[in-house]
């Protein structure tokens, strides 16, 4: 008779300041969908989404934060209370880059060296506007011992990649890296419209 392995939980907390698009990165991964109007998040957010991959099934929890000041004391706690930190800054924002060393710093100091973090540099798409150039971000992230991504949740450039990237440094995932994209089945999100909702009614496929 065949084995029912539990399904492996990875919570995985997005920081970074206000508007620099953590919300449009999780909305792209989750419904590929983006929305230039800007919504803030209030307090904290939580979304779930299962992958499928090679030989086995993971679910990862996304808790998106606020970026506003007003918001900072919740974040802590969600912080402690994951394996994976996305830091995320702006590209065209060269204040919010600047700002992911005290991301980075706070997530250290809750979790030591027990956490992946990866530096996203989102908004890729606002080529003229650019203040951060991908050698920065790099050299930043090889200084502070942190991965690192560009993304633009707008263009829909690197995010599957991005949680793939994430997906394989995950405990216990060395043979993920090699997940062939014929391997994803791809399920059906039912979402009641609320992004706030229990984690075990809210799931869905990736094809990444
Ligand atoms: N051009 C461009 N705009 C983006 C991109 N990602 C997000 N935005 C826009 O930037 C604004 C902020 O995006 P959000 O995803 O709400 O940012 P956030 O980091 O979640 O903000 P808080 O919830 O306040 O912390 C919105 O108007 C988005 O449409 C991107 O890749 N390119
Ligand atoms: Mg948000």
């Amino acid at each position: 008779m065949a084995t029912v392995s539990p399904l492996a939980k990875y919570k995985l907390v997005f920081l970074g300041d206000q508007s620099v698009g953590k919300t449009s990165i999780i909305t792209r991964f989750m419904y590929d969908k983006f929305d230039t109007t800007y919504q803030a998040t209030i307090g904290i957010d939580f979304l779930s989404k299962t992958m499928y991959l090679e030989d086995r099934t993971v679910r990862l929890q996304l808790w998106d934060t606020a970026g506003q000041e007003r918001f900072r004391s919740l974040i802590p706690s969600y912080i402690r209370d994951s394996s994976v930190a996305v830091i995320a800054y702006d590209v065209a924002n060269r204040q919010s880059f600047l700002n992911t060393s005290k991301w980075i710093e706070e997530v250290r100091t809750e979790r030591g060296t027990d956490v992946i973090i990866v530096l996203v540099g989102n908004k890729t798409d606002l080529v003229d506007k650019r203040q951060v150039s991908i050698e920065e971000g790099d050299s930043k992230a090889r200084e502070l011992g942190v991965m690192f991504i560009e993304t633009s949740a707008k263009a829909g450039f690197n995010i599957k990649p991005l949680f793939r990237k994430i997906a394989a440094a995950l405990p216990g995932m060395g043979s993920l890296s090699s997940t062939k994209q014929d391997d994803m089945v791809d399920v059906n999100l039912k979402s009641s419209g609320n992004s706030y909702q229990n984690p075990d009614q809210q799931g869905g496929g990736c094809a990444c």
